[in-house]
Parts: structure tokens; sequence; C-alpha cells
């Protein structure tokens, strides 16, 4: 069984303007497919073929079958991140974890844009569950708080496909254009009933 390129969870122009139907063509279309394709032709024959990402992904070596699956997983996670009509600060209980880790949805912004553009070159920036507390961490390439103890909350693509057509190179406009109008934080509040 082949590994799939999930549906995109709305229209590709539903995120218009803060994320255009044109990147997302790009960047769900060619480059995300670009990683199933990849991943099943590396997978292909194989028992690997019949297991499921998450297991590929943590019993992967360095090397191209990780980062393939690491990024299939990466992407349709941070589609999911997002919805039309999104953005600005949670409520309820996702506001005072928020509140406890960072003092503040605003402060919580700030650090999560510092984050993301100190992560040098390709990479994420994630809003995670470890240890029971909510943390930012960013990671490099392919890689993915899931092969690690935190529970992976939000992601943030911050290779440079991910924003250059409509944002050029002002990755912290891009990233506070994503809590202003794009982030889904329903999509959060159950990632994180499930890190309990
Ligand atoms: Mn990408």
């Amino acid at each position: 069984m082949a590994f799939e390129l999930p549906p995109l969870p709305y229209a590709e122009d539903a995120l218009e303007p803060a994320y255009s139907a044109r990147t997302i063509s790009f960047h769900y279309g060619k480059h995300h497919k670009t990683y199933v394709d990849t991943l099943n032709k590396l997978t292909e024959g194989t028992d690997l073929a019949a297991k499921p990402l998450e297991d590929v992904i943590r019993g992967a070596a360095p090397g191209p079958l990780f980062n393939n699956a690491a990024q299939v997983w990466n992407h349709t996670f941070f589609w999911n991140g997002m919805r039309p009509g999104g953005g600005g600060a949670p409520t309820g209980d996702l506001a005072a974890r928020i509140e406890a880790a960072f003092g503040g949805y605003d402060a919580f912004v700030e650090d999560f844009k510092t984050a993301a553009v100190g992560r040098f070159g390709s990479g994420w920036a994630w809003l995670v569950a470890d240890g029971g507390a909510l943390k930012i961490v960013t990671t490099p390439n392919a890689e993915t708080p899931l092969t690690t103890s935190a529970t992976p909350l939000l992601t943030v693509d911050v290779w440079e496909h991910a924003y250059y057509l409509d944002y050029q190179n002002l990755r912290p406009a891009y990233v506070q254009a994503f809590f202003d109008k794009l982030v889904n934080w329903e999509f959060v509040a159950r990632n994180l009933s499930k890190a309990g």
C-alpha cells in the first residue's frame, strides 16, 4: 500500500490573502506531493510500505528515507494547523496554558517569531507539549519533534518555499500573518488533549 498525499483540509484559495493559492499550488501540489512520491519510491516492495508513517519516521536512520517520510508528516501537520478565517488569540484552557508558559499571547507570538527567525536556513518552528508545559522549539530541515518525548501541537514551515512567493524574504511578517490570520487553535487544542 502506497503512502498518499492527504487532501488539503480547505480549498487552495481558502487562505487568501494571507497564504495565496499560488503558494499552496506549489507548496502542496509540488513540494508536499514530491515528498510523498519519493517516499513511495524508497519504500516500494519493502515491508515499510505497509507501516504507519509515524513508525517509518521513528525507525529511519538519518538520510533520504527519514527526510521524505518526516517531510510528508510535517507538511500534513502544517496544513491542518491553518484554517480559513483563523488566527487571533485562543480562548479557554489553551489561553491559560499560553499565559502560564509565555506570559501572554502577544509574548508567545513574539517568542515564536524570534525562534522561527533564529532557525538558520530551512526548517520548522513548533509549539509542543513537553513534560506538562508548552514550549517553542525549532528543527532543521526535515527533523520533527515526533522523534522526541514532546508532543507536537502546531508547526510553521520556515523553509523559504513556504513563504517566498507571498512574503519574499520577510519571514517575521509571514509568521505574524500565520498567527493573525491562519492559525487553527481547535487543531492545537485537539493535539493538546492527546498529550494529557
Ligand atoms: Mn514546506
